[in-house]
């Protein structure tokens, strides 16, 4: 860990005044060049929301390091999560989203070089839809005993209806109801 921190000072352009015992002084590394990564398995390009899918491929560094590790993002780039392996990386993850949707997939090489665009897998998500789909806890059954009371929030990206079933007896007792979506007469609420 000591002698990371003096390859990074050194890949900052700053070197030590004088090195622990057992550390050797580190030259700013002339690596400019990023990996790229190859996608051989790769989801279905029209794949279901909600469903499980594992990726994989193989990725190749250039300009004289190695390949520190493989990333990939759901949401466009605003999340990145890691792969298992670097040259030969795999990674599961549960589809989201509906429509046109997009894998991002980039490497990061062992001077902190990634690819200013990653590799992009386009991709077509039909439905059903789910909140959760395949997505299980870490821990199943923590054990606890004691009741919560438990609420989801969620918000709709597109403009689309919400199906609502009421009984038929309801509707006559039903009165329009305030909140988020405003006053709707209760003969709106059935499908
Ligand atoms: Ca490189």
């Amino acid at each position: 860990m000591q002698q990371a921190q003096v390859n990074l000072f050194a890949d900052m352009g700053a070197q030590p005044t004088t090195l622990m015992n057992g550390l050797v002084p580190a030259a700013k590394s002339a690596d400019a060049t990023a990996p790229s990564v190859n996608i051989s398995s790769p989801p279905p390009a029209a794949p279901k929301n909600g469903k499980k899918y594992t990726v994989s491929g193989t990725a190749v560094d250039a300009g004289g390091g190695v390949v520190a590790g493989v990333e990939y993002s759901t949401d466009a780039g605003a999340h990145w999560r890691p792969a298992q392996g670097t040259t030969s990386w795999t990674f599961s993850y549960v589809q989201q989203g509906m429509g046109t949707e997009s894998l991002l997939v980039r490497a990061i090489d062992d001077s902190a070089n990634y690819p200013s665009t990653a590799t992009v897998v386009p991709l077509t998500v039909a439905g059903s839809y789910s909140v959760f789909g395949e997505n299980a806890p870490a821990t199943a059954d923590s054990g606890d005993g004691s009741a919560v009371e438990l609420g989801l929030r969620f918000t709709p990206r597109p403009t689309a209806s919400l199906p609502v079933f009421v009984s038929t007896r309801a509707l006559q007792t039903l009165e329009p109801i305030p909140g988020r979506y405003g006053q709707r007469p209760a003969r709106n609420w059935q499908p």
